[in-house]
């Protein structure tokens, strides 16, 4: 059987994604963290990018946490975490790339900006962002994003509920109770056995945050 090495840090909101893939599929691999501070050379040789998430599949690499995420769903197919049907599949890769291109810049954007004068228009396209979430979770029978299936769009978002304590720790920022269908997601992902052995407490991410939010390191 291929081995398969995973490449990851315990703060990265992207390797978690891949964390909770892996655990859901019960894929066996080997771990290993990587220090973002100090990059050990023979990282560098094998990542293209020098970022966490990496994959390793035998002499092969894949990086970038959403195409790693995918590339596990090719490989290891069961349990199923993306849907059949190529409409549903097509809308549910609609929503991770709204992850990645609005709702995670704005989140990890409110914290990691050091420009004060940026954070009310942040934490207004945040806002905006999350109700947009509200909306399709709306339209859904729930709990989760597609309904009753568990898939990669949940352990896209995921992660960066799981990081907001730092978010109010630092700038304020709640998730508004309003948003109860954001809320009913939330529970029912803390629920998840793959959550359950990977949560972190808040502690442990406004303790992570605070020398980026004080200037002392870049993110
Ligand atoms: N788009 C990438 C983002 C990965 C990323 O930004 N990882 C950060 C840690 S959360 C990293 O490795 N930073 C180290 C660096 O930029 O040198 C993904 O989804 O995998």
């Amino acid at each position: 059987m291929t081995t398969l090495h995973f490449y990851y840090n315990d703060v990265c909101p992207f390797a978690y994604r891949v964390r909770l893939a892996l655990a859901e599929k019960a894929i066996p691999h080997e771990a290993q963290i990587i220090d973002l501070q100090n990059i050990p050379d023979w990282y560098a040789d094998i990542s293209p990018t020098g970022k966490v998430p990496l994959l390793k599949y035998g002499d092969d690499v894949v990086w970038e946490s959403t195409v790693i995420n995918e590339f596990l769903e090719d490989v290891f197919p069961d349990p199923p975490l993306l849907p059949r049907n190529p409409v549903v599949r097509a809308h549910a890769r609609i929503w991770i790339e709204y992850c990645n291109s609005t709702f995670q810049p704005n989140c990890c954007g409110l914290v990691f900006e050091l420009d004060e004068s940026q954070h009310e228009a942040i934490r207004t396209a945040l806002l905006d962002s999350l109700t947009t979430i509200e909306k399709a979770l709306s339209e859904t029978t729930g709990p989760y994003w597609l309904g009753d299936r568990f898939s990669l769009v949940d352990l896209t978002y995921y992660p960066f509920f799981e990081h907001m304590p730092a978010l109010t720790e630092y700038r304020g920022f709640e998730l508004p109770k309003s948003l109860s269908r954001v809320h009913r997601w939330l529970e029912a992902m803390q629920t998840r056995p793959s959550v359950q052995v990977n949560r972190q407490p808040p502690a442990f991410y406004i303790e992570a945050y605070k020398p980026y939010v004080e200037g002392r390191m870049d993110k």
